[in-house]
């Protein structure tokens, strides 16, 4: 826990609010949700003070299109998707502390609160711009309202303020050939004038600089990212045409069609869901305060990579802007998860359009819970994009956390309760094969400490995976199914270092598999802790101490059972055929 317990008291932990506006699926969870999650079970277990704080970004463009779209209002949208993603996050495990919404009214005082500190001190202005109006509908068609040609690489398919296939952002007027986007706009934008405000984000410059360089350990990708920002900087619009979001709090009249864009108040949601954490859970409406303002507070954002600029450079100047905010000591930013398709043989982008997106709605109707979080886990796009393949789905789950670390605490626990009444034996004589399997056990999870406390989230589930591959090669050389015909105390040695070895896998698994570890803690009748922001007991630690000789044990059941290979396929199919969101 160097890292942690060495300059810390605690751990805020924050995972992109994803827009409700649409159904969360596997892509996003492999990004930004169980990194985070598996973090925050990892602090829990460790007793550190953590919280946990995500949420929906109901705000913005990506809403009120939707909304249009489907001829219904924005509440109704936010209202849907919120719900659904809440119930969605919830059976996969991911356990928010709070899981707020930027629709709150909450939200609408801190935002105001950020933007009239930034104000005062003089980080706002105003400016007049050249936006896209529709004529017909009487409105200026912001961002995504507005398409057309992209001025940099021609794709005709671009959107207001960016293209999709050359990544280029440029102002509104630089668009080509532009057209509404809105159901029932035939006529042709033009050009208007409309006042907005901005951030002055160069004045930030050398605070930014300063701090990424205070953070050589963040992952090249992130800081690549950031460093290519804090070297261009420009002010930045914070304000949009539409009626739909925060109310920008000046006197002035111009203000009164426009809101404030959701890329500012969005990150503040993390604050405002903290404050109403506070509220309900602490009553205490100034418990937020020490999360965002002491020192001792560690805040860890877990985000997909398009999210790096607003994480790593807007967010923290906003922050800094405020004068008493502690900005991010890590932001986790992962590549894409990809979708394998094994009749072309090609990794595709997930996408709507293609409907080759599995929500995760579908994937817990469908499969175990640890089996989805151990396979996302494994194949985690932490340095570079990865793929969801069914195959390799199936044969590592059942290759890896069945045969490997199931299988072996089968074998161990079934052996124990037969032969030992239940109990775990005497552990007598050890020989040197012994001593060495026991010496391993807690190398092994400072190993997967190590792992788990620098971000790398396969490394450390490999190395979970390692302990049960060598828990194997031991109890196969032991031969406890031989030596029991024998020699009871030999066999009473062997399984007695193998229960050591299961209470460890038990504890481990915890942060990646809740349910498995759940299940296996009830056999051996042990109190997996239930520490809360609080923290409270270090129970990693307490995972090496040894489980007495004399526990009872309750009869082992499958863990982790296996996928069969034909239900597998039904499902890639379903896949393929677009039925898995
Ligand atoms: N809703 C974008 C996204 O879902 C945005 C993230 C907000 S995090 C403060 O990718
Ligand atoms: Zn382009």
């Amino acid at each position: 826990m160097d890292s942690v317990e060495k300059n810390f008291e605690r751990t805020l932990v924050t995972s992109a609010l994803p827009y409700a506006n649409g159904h969360i699926h596997l892509g996003h969870i492999a990004g930004a949700y169980l990194p985070a999650d598996i973090y925050v079970r990892y602090l829990r277990l460790r007793g550190v003070k953590a919280l946990y704080v995500g949420g929906s970004d109901e705000h913005g463009v990506p809403i009120t299109l939707t909304a249009l779209k489907e001829g219904v209002t924005p509440k109704e949208v936010i209202d849907r998707y919120h719900t659904a993603n809440t119930a969605a996050f919830q059976r996969l495990g991911i356990s928010y502390d709070i899981y707020g919404r930027t629709s709150w009214p909450l939200h609408v005082d801190t935002t105001q609160r950020f933007f009239k500190a930034l104000d005062a001190g003089g980080y706002i202005h105003t400016e007049e711009m050249e936006l896209w109006y529709s004529p017909q509908l009487e409105r200026f068609l912001p961002d995504r309202y507005v398409k057309g040609t992209c001025p940099k690489c021609g794709y005709t398919d671009a959107n207001g303020d960016e293209c999709e296939r050359c990544g280029a952002q440029y102002a509104a007027h630089e668009l080509l050939s532009p057209r509404a986007n809105i159901p029932g706009d035939a006529s042709s934008p033009v050009l208007r004038k409309s006042r907005h405000w901005f951030l002055d984000l160069p004045k930030f410059e050398a605070p930014l600089k300063a701090w990424l360089d205070g953070h050589p350990e963040w992952r090249p990708n992130v800081k690549g990212i950031a460093y290519g920002w804090v070297n261009d900087l420009r002010s930045r619009c914070i304000t949009r045409d539409t009626d739909w979001g925060v109310p920008i709090p000046v006197d002035d009249p111009d203000a009164e069609n426009k809101r404030i864009y959701v890329w500012f108040d969005a990150p503040i949601g993390y604050v405002t869901n903290t404050r109403q954490w506070a509220q309900d859970k602490l009553r205490d409406a100034n418990g937020w305060e020490i999360w965002w303002k002491d020192s001792g507070t560690r805040m860890i954002h877990f985000i997909g990579k398009d999210n790096v600029p607003f994480h790593a450079v807007i967010f923290p100047a906003m922050l800094m802007g405020q004068g008493d905010y502690i900005l991010a000591d890590n932001v986790v930013g992962n590549e894409y998860l990809n979708i394998f398709n094994r009749q072309t043989g090609k990794s595709e982008k997930g996408s709507k359009s293609r409907g080759n997106m599995i929500s995760v709605r579908w994937a817990v109707d469908n499969l175990p819970v640890d089996a989805i979080r151990y396979y996302l886990c494994a194949i985690a796009p932490e340095s570079k994009d990865s793929d969801f393949d069914w195959d390799e789905f199936m044969n590592r789950y059942n290759g890896e956390l069945c045969d490997v670390v199931g299988n072996f605490v089968h074998r161990c626990l079934t052996m124990t309760v037969k032969n030992f009444a239940g109990r775990v034996p005497e552990a007598g004589e050890l020989e040197a094969a012994d001593k060495e399997m026991l010496d391993a056990i807690p190398r092994q999870m400072a190993a997967i400490a190590e792992s788990l406390e620098g971000f790398k989230f396969r490394q450390a589930v490999e190395r979970f995976i390692d302990l049960g591959r060598k828990a194997n090669v031991y109890f196969d050389a032991a031969k406890p199914w031989v030596t029991r015909k024998t020699d009871m105390a030999r066999t009473g040695a062997t399984l007695y270092v193998c229960c050591q070895v299961v209470k460890a896998l038990c504890f481990a698994m915890t942060p990646f598999m809740p349910g498995g570890a759940a299940a296996l803690a009830a056999t051996l009748n042990l109190a997996l802790p239930n520490n809360g922001p609080d923290g409270g007991e270090d129970a990693w630690a307490a995972a090496v101490a040894p489980l007495p000789a004399g526990s009872a044990l309750n009869a082992p059941q499958a863990l982790f059972p296996k996928l069969d290979r034909e239900r597998i396929a039904e499902l890639a199919e379903a896949h393929r055929q677009g039925e898995a969101f």
